[in-house]
């Protein structure tokens, strides 16, 4: 008898029950089947790499709305960004690490406010930087995912109503031209916007990121204010950057969550977390349809939504983790619902790639497992039909975690942030295995264990 097991997700050889409309991974019946020992592997050409956004990492940025907010002591325990990974500096030592990581490619953000620090003044020499940067990239091999804009606003732009202004995507689209211009030569993939609805939740919703305004009209003209410029960037970099043979690739990042009731049988549950599905996970993509070449999922969290009519201000719901598995940062730690994350943002008919995931775990506990559990449901999700072409794992570096200060350690390389040290930790070797094998060796299964569902 062969030993049998592994069988999550595992459609591929099994037989199929035909029910008519309905999709093949729903209607495969998963079975019990032979031990493999060799890689999962995965689709030749997919990218494994790591993401970063400038001001978490590069340091001294003192010119954008996230420096006052921390010189306003805003952040947890008045932290302040300050020199932060020292990347602006050290990158060429960092993009060494990434390398030898077995990455092929890297996400990084470009900083608006060092590129555009006064209204149509472009600074040259930080150009320059960041052309450095992207050819150092290029130099090891790594292919470069780009984002525009990763939550910081000069101070120009802010003290000009931000993203609750209408002016301010005619802002951006005209940063978004220059930068087309001048360091188009060196993106393979562009991402405009990171996460649009987790910066308005923060921002003009629970109000713990600057300009802390808690203002649901605010924080609906800056929903259609971000859309539009999407979609104006998106046509914007087409238009420079497109040629007769090479169509460039432009999309955003998305922060996806994945719901379930917490009562399972409660109607009023199961229709909130259908109302928030729609509007948190799909409804900038219906705002901003035709204008995505591929879908960026940013994967962190599983909510376990309890309705309560009377918390209006945490957003009527309680998010519930009792008897789960959390991160440092108390976050769910659910690797299946990468699976159904992927599954369902097939329905847009596009190329995804996973722009973040991970976890915050300062000893390095949890990461080795969350990874492989999460590569698991990945190459699970492929193989059921969705068409993913890359990960990008939150974070290459411990950096600076927004209102929590440095407390929440992603990195795949430890940074002791008085000497600036790099120590990868063992999930980075776990990472190398899985990104030089372009898959998960049986070993790494093995030790995860084979049929997890988490
Ligand atoms: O650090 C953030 C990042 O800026 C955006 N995505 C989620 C990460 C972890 O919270």
């Amino acid at each position: 008898m062969p030993h049998v097991h592994d069988n999550h997700h595992e459609s591929e050889t099994a037989s199929s029950t035909e029910l008519a409309g309905l999709p093949s991974y729903i209607t495969e019946v998963p079975q019990a089947r032979p031990h493999i020992h060799e890689t999962r592997k995965f689709p030749d050409g997919f990218l494994w790499g790591t993401a970063t956004s400038a001001h978490q990492v590069e340091g001294g940025n003192t010119n954008n709305d996230w420096y006052r907010w921390e010189q306003q002591g805003r952040v947890l325990d008045k932290q302040i960004s300050g020199d932060a990974c020292d990347h602006y500096c050290r990158y060429e030592q960092d993009f060494d690490l990434a390398a030898e990581l077995g990455n092929n490619a890297h996400r990084l953000s470009l900083e608006w406010s060092r590129i555009e620090p006064q209204p149509g003044e472009f600074d040259l020499d930080q150009v320059l930087h960041y052309r450095r940067v992207l050819e150092a990239l290029k130099k090891r091999g790594l292919k470069t995912m780009v984002t525009l804009w990763h939550f910081t606003l000069p101070l120009w732009v802010a003290d000009r109503g931000g993203w609750s202004s209408r002016q301010t995507a005619q802002y951006f689209v005209r940063y978004t031209e220059f930068v087309a211009r001048e360091l188009g030569d060196l993106v393979d993939i562009w991402i405009t916007i990171n996460e649009p609805m987790i910066y308005l939740t923060q921002t003009y919703g629970t109000g713990a990121w600057p300009p802390g305004q808690k203002n649901i009209w605010r924080f609906l003209l800056a929903f259609k204010q971000l859309a539009r410029a999407h979609k104006n960037a998106y046509q914007q970099l087409h238009s420079i950057l497109d040629t007769k043979t090479n169509r460039i690739q432009v999309g955003i990042a998305k922060n996806v969550v994945t719901y379930e009731p917490y009562r399972r049988y409660s109607e009023i549950d199961s229709l909130f977390i259908r109302l928030m599905d729609r509007l948190f996970n799909h409804q900038f993509f219906k705002w901003t349809k035709r204008h995505h070449d591929f879908i960026g999922i940013n994967y962190y969290f599983h909510y376990r939504i309890k309705y309560r009519p009377t918390k209006a201000a945490q957003f009527f719901f309680e998010v519930h983790t009792e008897n789960r598995e959390v991160s440092d940062l108390g976050w769910e730690i659910y690797p299946p619902g990468i699976f159904d994350a992927l599954l369902d943002f097939t329905r847009y008919g596009l190329p995804i790639y996973i722009t973040e995931n991970g976890l915050a775990s300062a000893d390095d506990g949890k990461r080795p497992r969350f990874l492989v559990s999460m590569v698991k449901e990945i190459y699970h999700a492929i193989k059921a039909g969705a068409d993913v072409r890359g990960y990008f794992h939150w974070s290459l570096l411990d950096n600076f975690e927004w209102e929590k200060g440095f407390g929440g350690r992603f990195g795949l390389i430890a940074v002791d942030f008085q000497t600036q040290q790099r120590t990868p930790r063992r999930s980075y070797y776990v990472y190398q295995n899985i990104c030089q094998e372009n898959g998960l060796p049986h070993d790494l299964l093995k030790f995860a264990g084979h049929g997890v569902r988490w």
